[in-house]
């Protein structure tokens, strides 16, 4: 018998009974939400370190520099890297789905004497980091950081600079980085992406383009030359358009970047960044015509506004359609996929698990849709049923399943369950840190 069910009315009906209705109405258009979860359950995203302390990291107490900022101060910040791996757990327990650890080399943990400077950081220096990812079974990601720090040219430039001792600091990171991701692969049995990003570029009209492409190029290719296993460790290229300061001109444009990488695809992916083209591009339309040529890409998702602003990711429709392109072209092995955005306006512990738990519904909505008949509506060219279907599938109950799917995760539900657990630890945890 049909069931009516009044939102709000929990007594009305278990997690598990709507569950079990949403279910039997997706399985009449040929829809297995069962088998939806499960996939879903064991796709690795990486979770971004740096959205617990706005990008600080550990290793210097400068300014964040390299063309990209955080806005707002919002207390709590996790200062130590105790803080930070705490911070990090609780987020773990707010999102279903399977985390990865994406770090960056700021974030080097240095036992007292220990520090040096990046061109020289060890494996050793991450040895904590390798542990907590065990702990929590995680594979790693990792990041260069080619900014905030002070060795740069008169141009402000790093990889791309002019200055040769500059430049040579700076490759000498990159493959100190190759080797630590190395290690990283060869600890917790699982891939390395490792995202070669730099901010390079030049605030005005530059009397030379080239001059600086090339130094990046020779750059990537020197670090590049480090030896590695290209089955463990995925070196990747993020382009982007422009940064704060950098207007006019950035050495990792798109085009370089995805020429690097097609004329290096033996060792090293593209990696698009949502928040780093013209505004009006998409990276949903980009996947597919870079799934056509490279076996593997890598992602940072974000929401940017009108900018690359790194907003929390949310349940709009860009990100619906990227999770869509990489779901119905059967390429959740072929898509490294990382979260890259940074919010101090809000509780950040918050801010880092919305985003994640963000993306899983997107490739949760993503495996809940007929992919295979509205694939043969359009090249049967019945534009008319398409529209219509798309429409209807928008009306599906995709909360019950989502509800279902944190059920069993062990996650906490949307809204108030969720909020509660926000409220505790900022209780007993975060508001202890003014
Ligand atoms: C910056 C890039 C880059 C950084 C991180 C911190 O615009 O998106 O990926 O956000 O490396
Ligand atoms: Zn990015």
């Amino acid at each position: 018998m049909q069931k009516f069910l009044f939102s709000g009315d929990e007594d009305m009906a278990t997690i598990k009974e709507r569950y079990e209705i949403a279910k039997e109405q997706y399985a009449a258009l040929g829809i297995d939400t069962d088998a939806a979860i499960a996939t879903l359950k064991d796709v690795p995203v990486s979770l971004h370190c740096w959205q617990g302390d706005d990008v600080h990291g550990f290793d210097s107490d400068g300014q964040l520099t390299g063309g990209i900022q955080t806005t707002g101060n919002y207390p709590g910040i996790a200062r130590t890297p105790e803080e930070l791996m705490a911070d990090m757990e609780e987020v773990m327990k707010l999102v279903p789905g399977k985390v990865k650890l994406n770090l960056h080399a700021s974030y080097a943990i240095f036992e007292k004497g220990q520090k040096v400077d990046r061109d020289k950081i060890e494996p050793k220096h991450f040895q904590k980091w390798v542990d907590f990812a065990k702990k929590h079974h995680m594979g790693i990601d990792f990041n260069p950081t080619f900014f905030s720090h002070p060795c740069v040219g008169p141009d402000g430039m790093n990889l791309s600079s002019a200055d040769e001792y500059v430049r040579k600091f700076w490759i000498e990171h990159g493959k100190a980085c190759i080797r630590i991701a190395s290690y990283f692969a060869e600890q917790t049995g699982e891939v390395c992406v490792m995202n070669i990003w730099t901010g390079d570029g030049l605030k005005d009209v530059p009397a030379d383009r080239m001059g600086p492409r090339m130094r990046y190029k020779d750059s990537v290719d020197q670090i590049l030359s480090e030896p590695y296993d290209f089955n463990k460790v995925k070196p990747c290229l993020e382009s982007k358009v422009f940064g704060i300061g950098v207007e006019a001109f950035t050495s990792g444009s798109s085009e370089f970047a995805l020429s690097y990488a097609a004329f290096n695809k033996d060792k090293l992916i593209p990696l698009m960044d949502n928040g780093h083209y013209h505004p009006t591009e998409v990276v949903s339309d980009k996947i597919p015509a870079l799934l056509t040529f490279f076996p593997e890409i890598a992602l940072h998702i974000t929401r940017p506004i009108r900018w690359d602003s790194d907003h929390v990711v949310l349940f709009d429709d860009e990100p619906k359609e990227m999770a869509k392109e990489i779901v119905r072209n059967n390429a959740l092995n072929r898509v490294h996929m990382a979260l890259d955005y940074f919010d101090a306006s809000i509780n950040r512990v918050s801010a880092w698990a919305v985003g994640f738990r963000t993306w899983q519904k997107c490739l949760l909505n993503a495996l809940c849709l007929p992919n295979e008949h509205l694939k043969e509506l359009q090249n049967a060219g019945n534009f008319t049923q398409l529209m219509i279907d798309q429409e209807a599938d928008k009306m599906l109950p995709f909360g019950d399943v989502w509800a279902y799917y944190n059920e069993v995760c062990g996650a906490p539900q949307e809204g108030a369950e969720y909020s509660a657990e926000i409220s505790r630890y900022w209780n007993e945890v975060q508001s202890k840190r003014q």
